[in-house]
């Protein structure tokens, strides 16, 4: 009898099998243990009896374990035998301390049951003919797919190819897939028509923060555990980040930590730290914070949309005057500050004016964050940021009007300190250096009509890309003219189609979209060939969380049908063009396909992490040489959950040694080694965003919700998810819904004049009158729909910033039956 029970949770056996798994949602990078066992057995209640060593034969204490239905599943293998897996929270990982959070705790739901929440996994190649998509199997696709790319090399050069693809870690990501996806496009294929899996172009996120020589990632979780105070900056971390939020700033908010305190600090005064948040909504976060620390020790400062950079840029001026900052540090190992002084020079009075705050509160959390403490020392003040000012105001700016904050209070390279990126996936960043000379704004190529192949590899630019209607008619007119193409391409060899479709991208303006994934998603409304992929658990894969910790999630089951890690869809690419050119006795260009006979994703990973190195990442390249090198698949294995934090300093037997606070040598990653304040002028808005804001009477903001990963690729087949959120709720000020005759539930237009989207109203009275918040990137209801096409200088967006006019569409009954409206934050 096999246990497909509803009603309680088959245990592990004593000798089920246990493997690591890092969550592969969020940069957090939770531990996990898969279980993996025959499902025709079950484990004893007995401590003794089952693998968890739980005794269930009494009430377990509260808290004492977290192990949900969600976290189970039955599996079948190739052979047709059941497995029963449970996937539950580490106790002895360091990240998590045995916490799950509502999307990590569903990873085994939603690992592939036929029957299961994954059903619509993509399970083989798919072809779209003529008006329906086919099952195909690998040769024919590709064939289909290097044959076009060979022929565009050919004819047009690597510029008519293009790649909108991930560069991070988790599911659609790790080194293996970053380095075997990077390898093919910049050195085989060597185009530079390749953006990002969240931005238009192929940059960074963090270009002044580098440049002024501090990697965005430079401390360690157990820091904001001992901070006297955290500043975070356009960030929702209970919702976005929850275990990190949960299990190590709430621990220091409520004074748990003050004795570690104590232990780490001695001479310091002690006490728990105080929160400021800088985000212009009250978020989960703020009412979280509130209930665990007292509302006394919490700050919220709601400041004007998009205002970040006058709100540092005051901070900065006023504790310069009150003599707040470490002068020894900017004396000794630090340039440009009297440049700073000058450029970044704003008053209280015009700070508060231009914020929307009162002088007393940025003088409150000046005195918060850097007042030196009744001990004499300078606070230890911990600087998170993420996508309120990533994706905000100007990137550039904010992030040089908060760094140059950072060092002159000397808030870097401290324990207790850090200006660090919250995150959003992990990182497994590898890869060949970017054949381009400059960026390039993808998206205006594809509307532009250039390029004649796109390939989105791990993305769905439908749903999470700016200026998203104009961007999804272009594409989807040229799509459009393949498609009849090959709907006329009756009885065609695969040569034939394939010239075909170069001749509908080529002479008549089409466009060939292929996309590697693990389900159809709404590219396939607009794409022509489809690649079933892999994620962690159906692979090995490297990963490395927002301290830098380094984990092996192992593999412990069977992609569904032919579908392959992302590396290995990238080799036999690489491998089906290298034929190609071998039969045409063509060697120069055979050669540029070589190196990707790789067997296992483990090939990859130790020919790009280990072989070729990790560029890019400030903390290695400062300490010269590549301490990558060091990690090994074994030597990972070992290192279980906890793994190691990069850059890897040795390694002691079998054990690897890693680095917990980066620049504690006061070392910066810039040529003179010193940290280089960067001038911040206040530019005010955009003008095309400040022209919508004109126009239009509400601030549509946007960004994420606790129980809904990204896109929904998996949530959307998820009752829990999809039974609450139908389509992208936008959150409004109460009396703004009234004087719209709008109720909760109702369903709204936004429009502005770059577009138009549909939403589920969602009233709340924590929204000031004016503002809204729509869930981004969802299935129905797409945010980027009314984002402007603004970037800054180096092509980063502001997906946060932009105003639009919201009319009443009408009533859906069942939503307003079924769906609570209740205030998702504690009111
Ligand atoms: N308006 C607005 N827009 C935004 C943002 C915002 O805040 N507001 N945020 C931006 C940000 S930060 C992000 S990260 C982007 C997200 O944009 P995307 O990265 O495009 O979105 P994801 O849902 O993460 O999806 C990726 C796709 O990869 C697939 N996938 C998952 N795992 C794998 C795998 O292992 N292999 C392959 N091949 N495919 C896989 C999923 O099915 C999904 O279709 O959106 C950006 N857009
Ligand atoms: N539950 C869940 N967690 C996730 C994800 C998910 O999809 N779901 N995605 C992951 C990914 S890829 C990412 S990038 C991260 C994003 O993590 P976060 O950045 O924490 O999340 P967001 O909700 O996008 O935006 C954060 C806040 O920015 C605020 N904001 C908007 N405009 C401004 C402004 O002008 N100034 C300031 N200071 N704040 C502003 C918004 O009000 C919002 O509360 O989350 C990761 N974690
Ligand atoms: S906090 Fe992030 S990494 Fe941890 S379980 Fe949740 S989604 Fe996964
Ligand atoms: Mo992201």
């Amino acid at each position: 009898m096999s246990q497909t029970i509803n009603d309680r949770i088959a245990l592990p056996p004593k000798d089920a099998q246990k493997t690591n798994m890092t969550c592969h949602f969020c940069i957090v990078g939770c531990g996990y243990h898969v279980y993996k066992w025959d499902a025709n057995r079950e484990g004893g209640r007995a401590a003794s009896e089952n693998a968890l060593g739980v005794d269930f034969t009494q009430q377990v204490p509260p808290m004492a374990i977290t192990m949900t239905r969600a976290m189970t599943n039955t599996i079948t293998d190739k052979a047709g035998k059941r497995w029963n897996i449970m996937i539950v929270p580490d106790k002895e990982c360091v990240v998590n301390n045995g916490l799950s959070s509502t999307r990590g705790g569903k990873m085994a739901s939603y690992m592939y049951a036929h029957d299961g929440i994954g059903r619509e996994r993509l399970k083989t190649p798919r072809i779209f003919k003529g008006d329906q998509w086919f099952d195909t199997g690998w040769d024919e696709a590709l064939a289909i797919y290097a044959g076009l790319t060979k022929k565009i090399l050919d004819n047009d050069g690597p510029s008519g190819i293009m790649f909108d693809c991930f560069d991070h870690g988790g599911a659609g990501g790790g080194f293996e897939n970053t380095w075997g996806t990077g390898k093919l496009m910049f050195s085989a294929i060597q185009t530079p028509m390749v953006r990002i899996h969240n931005r238009p172009a192929y940059n960074s996120e963090c270009h002044a923060t580098r440049e002024m020589g501090i990697g965005e990632l430079n401390n360690s979780y157990e820091d904001a555990q001992v901070a006297d105070c955290i500043l975070c900056t356009g960030a929702n971390p209970y919702e976005t980040q929850s275990n990190y939020f949960l299990n190590h700033w709430v621990p220091n908010l409520t004074g748990a930590t003050v004795d570690k305190k104590k232990k780490w600090f001695p001479g310091e005064s002690a006490a728990a730290a105080k929160l400021i948040v800088v985000d212009p909504r009250r978020t989960g976060t703020v009412a979280i914070a509130e209930q665990v620390a007292g509302k006394d020790n919490v700050l919220h400062l709601a400041i004007n949309p998009g205002t970040d950079t006058a709100l540092f840029n005051t901070l900065f001026t006023y504790v310069v005057q009150q003599g707040w900052v470490d002068k020894d540090f900017i004396a000794k190992h630090t340039v440009g500050f009297e440049d700073a002084v000058k450029t970044n020079r704003m008053s209280l009075e015009e700070g508060a004016k231009i914020t929307g705050l009162t002088v007393e509160q940025i003088k409150k959390a000046a005195e918060w964050a850097y007042k030196p403490k009744a001990s004499g020392h300078r606070p230890r003040t911990f600087h998170p940021y993420e996508k309120g000012i990533i994706w905000g105001n100007d990137n550039y700016v904010i992030q040089s009007a908060l760094v140059s904050l950072v060092i002159a209070t000397h808030n870097v390279g401290r324990r207790g300190t850090g200006v660090c990126r919250l995150g959003g996936h992990q990182e497994g960043y590898t890869r060949p250096p970017y054949p381009g000379d400059h960026k390039i704004y993808i998206d205006q190529e594809v509307i532009k009509g250039n390029g004649l192949m796109y390939t989105l590899w791990g993305t769905n630019p439908f749903q999470t890309t700016l200026n998203a209607e104009q961007h999804r008619i272009a594409l989807r007119k040229r799509a459009q003219i393949v498609n009849e193409a090959m709907a006329r391409a009756r009885g065609a060899s695969v040569s034939q189609l394939v010239d075909i479709i170069y001749n509908a991208c080529k002479y008549q303006g089409g466009l060939f979209v292929a996309a590697m994934n693990l389900y159809p998603t709404t590219i396939s409304d607009d794409c022509h060939l489809m690649f079933p992929a892999a994620h962690p658990g159906e692979m090995n894969l490297t990963s490395m969380n927002g301290e830098r910790r380094l984990r092996l999630s192992e593999k412990f089951m069977d992609p569904p049908g032919t579908a392959k890690p992302d590396c290995l869809i990238a080799a036999d690419i690489a491998n089906t063009l290298k034929a190609m050119y071998q039969k045409e006795g063509n060697t120069a260009m055979a050669k540029r396909f070589e190196g990707f006979d790789w067997k296992t994703e483990e090939d990859a990973f130790n020919d790009g992490f280990r072989r070729a190195g990790r560029p890019g990442v400030g903390p290695i390249d400062s300490q010269g040489g590549d301490t990558g090198y060091l990690a090994t698949y074994a030597l990972l294995r070992k290192a279980g959950n906890n793994g190691v934090q990069l850059p890897i300093k040795e390694v002691k037997g079998d054990k690897l040694i890693g680095t917990e606070m980066v620049y504690a040598d006061n070392k910066f990653d810039t040529k003179d080694g010193k940290a280089h304040f960067k001038p911040a002028p206040w530019n005010g808005l955009p003008a095309i965003v400040e022209e919508q804001k004109r126009k239009h009477k509400f601030w549509i903001n946007s960004g994420r919700a606790n129980e809904v990963w990204q896109t929904a690729y998996h949530d959307q087949y998820n009752s829990f998810v999809r039974d609450r959120i139908p389509m992208a709720f936008i959150e409004m000020n109460p009396d703004d819904a009234k004087a719209l005759g709008v109720q909760g539930g109702d369903v709204v237009e936004v429009y502005n004049d770059y577009g138009s989207t549909y939403a589920m109203a969602y009233p709340i009275k924590s929204l000031k009158p004016g503002q809204t918040f729509m869930l981004f990137g969802y299935i129905k209801g797409v945010h980027g729909d009314v984002v402007t096409p603004w970037v800054d200088r180096n092509v980063v967006p502001y997906y946060k910033g932009t105003w639009g006019s919201i009319r009443r569409v009408g009533t859906v009954d069942e939503y307003r039956a079924t769906i609570s409206f209740k205030d998702r934050r504690y009111a």
